[in-house]
């Protein structure tokens, strides 16, 4: 086994509550996304742009769902080899019922790390839409020679307190953390990215397990100690597009953020492919009347037979005439029927909505029709 430059360890396995009902038979990275693709496809793709051959992916809530999606890595050019390639690293596997947080989630595959001997090692998490060049970081990495890189970026004031937020000197080196303050003193957000030297983290890990004080989360736990023992902790500023699509409320705003084009986080850029797994659908051809969409991204094989505006059709969803869609997303394989009217929604994918039916959200919130569900006019 040749030792490794930087391995890749993604965080797949977190219930997603407030992403109910899209999240209710499936994990959060594999909720769909973009017309085709799953949220997952997002920091997969990054790794196979990025170089990096090597990706433990760390599941637990529904992993079922993410095992099929994954497969055996082929769509990405992963099929493992021994290590090599993407390794399913479920909950189950590893003696334990499940993992504790995302600390303990890492710990527990310390063993799989080990075998790989990386000299870096890059955590990541399943439920970011962005692109982003790894390789980049990692030279900032190497070249501040860091025990541990952040990722961040600065976010709106209003939405800090979701995220871990810090200070930076001069040099970007942390001199202060905290994750998720109700009031927070800096806009400056952690993405959730990380990349630590190995040993430096194994011993982290280490001791972090053994403290029984701990939650085992790295923004709530590991991270706090690291920047305690005033290490070598530096932040590398991230200047695209990047979204934690937690809520449904930013799901539903990414999607539009694709409408309006004013991301780089583009899904069809030959210098950053996005790889996934075909869906399967029964609408082999395209269907769509040409006319019948504005301002839309419209699935090749959907079949839109009434009118779309500033929305998403996924593939294998049908539109029935007359209907009329708006600012709205409709998930893989859902059947939309006749004098049907949607605003402001998700429609889950496989969903069923009768003809005549209504469903519109809010202005403060976006109303979710789950995977499956149906929904009959009101009589
Ligand atoms: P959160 O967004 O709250 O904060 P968290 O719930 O810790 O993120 O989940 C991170 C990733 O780990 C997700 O992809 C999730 O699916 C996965 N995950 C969660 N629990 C897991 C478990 N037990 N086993 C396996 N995978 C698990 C984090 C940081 C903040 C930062 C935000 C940025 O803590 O500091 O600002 O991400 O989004
Ligand atoms: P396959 O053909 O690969 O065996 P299926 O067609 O059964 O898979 O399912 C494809 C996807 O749709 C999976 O993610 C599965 O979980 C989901 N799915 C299919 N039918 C249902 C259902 N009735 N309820 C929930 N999820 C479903």
């Amino acid at each position: 086994m040749f030792k490794k430059d930087c391995i890749a360890m993604l965080l797949a396995g977190g219930e997603g509550r407030r992403l109910a009902p899209l999240t209710s038979k499936q994990a959060k990275p594999a909720v769909p996304f973009g017309g085709r693709y799953r949220i997952i496809d997002f920091p997969l793709s990054n790794c196979v742009n990025s170089g990096i051959d090597t990706i433990g992916v760390l599941t637990q809530y529904e992993a079922e769902s993410l095992h099929k999606h994954i497969g055996e890595g082929e769509p990405w050019g992963l099929q493992s080899q021994g290590d090599n390639g993407i390794t399913l690293l479920p909950s189950y596997n590893t003696g334990s019922a499940e993992y504790l947080g995302t600390a303990d989630a890492i710990y527990k595959n310390i063993a799989y790390i080990d075998r790989q001997q990386p000299e870096h090692v890059l955590i990541l998490s399943g439920d970011h839409i962005y692109h982003m060049d790894y390789n980049k970081m990692l030279q900032f990495h190497k070249q501040q020679d860091a025990e541990a890189t952040i990722s961040v970026m600065e976010v709106p004031w209003e939405e800090a307190s979701r995220f871990g937020v810090m200070s930076v000197d001069d040099e970007l080196r942390i001199t202060e953390f905290a994750e998720k303050p109700a009031e927070p003193e800096s806009n400056l957000a952690s993405m959730g990215i990380y990349l630590f030297k190995w040993d430096y983290l194994r011993r982290h890990l280490l001791e972090d397990a053994a403290n029984e004080a701990s939650s085992h989360d790295f923004g709530k736990d590991v991270i706090p100690k690291m920047l305690e023992e005033q290490n070598q902790l530096f932040a590398y500023r991230f200047d695209g597009y990047w979204k934690d699509v937690g809520t449904v409320n930013s799901l539903w705003e990414a999607h539009m953020d694709l409408l309006s084009g004013d991301t780089d986080c583009k899904l069809h850029n030959s210098e950053w492919p996005m790889f996934t797994r075909p869906w399967r659908t029964k609408i082999s051809a395209h269907k769509s009347r040409p006319a019948a969409a504005t301002g839309c991204m419209i699935s090749e094989t959907s079949a839109l037979d009434g009118s779309a505006f500033q929305s998403v059709v996924f593939c294998g969803a049908e539109i029935g005439r007359y209907s009329e869609i708006k600012d709205s997303i409709v998930m893989p394989n859902a059947k939309i029927g006749r004098n049907v009217q949607i605003e402001r929604a998700i429609i889950g994918e496989g969903a069923v909505i009768k003809d005549g039916a209504v469903i519109k959200g809010t202005a403060d919130q976006i109303v979710v029709v789950g995977p499956y569900e149906t929904v009959l006019p009101k009589p």
